[in-house]
């Protein structure tokens, strides 16, 4: 069994998701053989030294959950988010997850499935993508990283409440994704199952390509007390609640 989860964003003002996202490691996902994380694993990543943090256990704790789990014998995968594309290698090493590129082709025996957060396909959002693709350039992810960590979390905090009050400017489709940059990726996957997260809009999607029916399944985010997990069994793909 495969699982698959998206958007907790973890961080010390949601304890409600940490402790369903605890109990996920302990138990649901103990059964499962391969986890796939799609990104906004945690609120915000300022660089891996933050599992250190002299003033925040908080990634420390679900940094060892993670570890526990891999060390269980479950392996888990992660593909970034627009929060936390700067988790690295140390983080990697620290909790046995491997760091996969986005997008993310899954061959299965049974059944193909292409993964990714769904940031990179919300082409209408030009600030987004503009931002996007400043911070996701090697430079000035180096430059950024030199910085003390103390700096890097005030920036971090700075620029989550500057995305949320440009957010409130945002009609919806601007933070969807756009339909022909999706037609596009289905085509270029080879209309492989698309699973991603990031829009916060959970819905199944059936989208007809070149003829060929293709589905686009969107992960909800999770809440103080409603979290999901999409689970294949090797036959057939299902949304779980977790509470
Ligand atoms: O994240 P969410 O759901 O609120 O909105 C996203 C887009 N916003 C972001 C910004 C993140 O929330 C910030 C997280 C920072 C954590 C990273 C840690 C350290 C890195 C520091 C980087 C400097 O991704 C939002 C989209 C929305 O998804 C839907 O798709 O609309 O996009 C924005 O809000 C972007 C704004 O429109 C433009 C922001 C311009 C900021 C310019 C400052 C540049 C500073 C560069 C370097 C110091
Ligand atoms: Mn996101």
């Amino acid at each position: 069994m495969i699982l698959f989860i998206s958007d907790l964003h973890l961080s010390p003002q949601t304890p409600g998701v940490k402790r369903m996202f605890l109990d996920f490691l302990g138990n649901r996902a103990r059964s499962a053989e391969q986890l796939f994380i799609l990104g906004d694993l945690f609120e915000a990543w300022p660089g891996d030294d933050c599992i250190d943090d002299p003033e925040d256990g908080f990634n420390l704790a679900i940094v060892d959950a993670l570890r526990q789990l891999t060390d269980a014998g479950v392996a888990v995968a992660l593909i970034h988010g627009n929060r936390d594309f700067l988790l690295g290698e140390a983080f990697a090493a620290r909790s046995g997850v491997r760091l996969l590129p986005d997008p993310y082709v899954l061959s299965l025996p049974a059944w193909q499935f292409v993964l990714s957060h769904g940031d990179a396909l919300c082409t209408d959002d030009h600030d987004y993508q503009a931002f996007r693709t400043q911070v996701r350039n090697s430079a000035w992810r180096t430059a950024f990283l030199a910085k003390p960590l103390s700096e890097r979390k005030a920036i971090a905090n700075a620029l989550r409440q500057k995305s949320e009050s440009a957010k409130k400017d945002k009609t919806q489709y601007l933070m969807d994704v756009n339909p022909g940059a999706t037609e596009d990726f289905l085509r270029e996957h080879g209309y492989a199952t698309f699973i991603h997260g990031h829009t916060h809009q959970p819905a199944t999607h059936d989208h007809i390509v070149d003829g060929i029916h293709v589905e686009r399944w969107v992960m909800a985010d999770w809440h103080e007390a409603i979290g999901e997990c999409l689970c294949w069994d090797g036959e057939t793909l299902t949304r779980e609640l977790l509470t």
